[in-house]
């Protein structure tokens, strides 16, 4: 009687403590899933995030598929106007821009320069 009631206390030890190491395994493993969510969460917002505003064409290089803007205060990045120069991958949009022509255009942030990828 007494043998048996020991041998159940310590098989009751045994699965106990084998399931906080599995749950602890779950926890460490749920810890890193979260962390990599969210770095790709704010990775990808990054990305994808598009800014638009207005400008006037001051400069195209159409050899490095450049253009540059004097543009409006672009508010979602706390930027006042300013002249800057912006990449241009599509050729077809660097070819419908003119200098002196004022604008609408939407951009994204890429790398360490700024893509624009429309223009209206
Ligand atoms: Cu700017």
């Amino acid at each position: 009687m007494k043998k048996a009631y020991f041998f159940a206390l310590l098989l009751a030890g045994i699965s106990i403590s084998g399931m906080a190491e599995d749950m602890s395994g779950m926890d460490m493993k749920g810890m890193d899933m979260k962390g990599m969510d969210m770095k790709g969460m704010n990775q990808s917002g990054n990305k994808a995030q598009t800014y638009r505003t207005t400008g006037v064409v001051k400069k195209l290089d159409k050899e490095w598929r450049r253009v540059t803007i004097a543009h409006q205060p672009v508010e979602a990045l706390g930027w006042p106007a300013m002249t800057m120069t912006f990449d241009v991958e599509d050729k077809k949009l660097l070819d419908k821009l003119s200098p002196g022509e004022k604008i609408g255009f939407e951009f994204v942030k890429r790398g360490n320069g700024y893509l624009l990828t429309g223009v209206n």
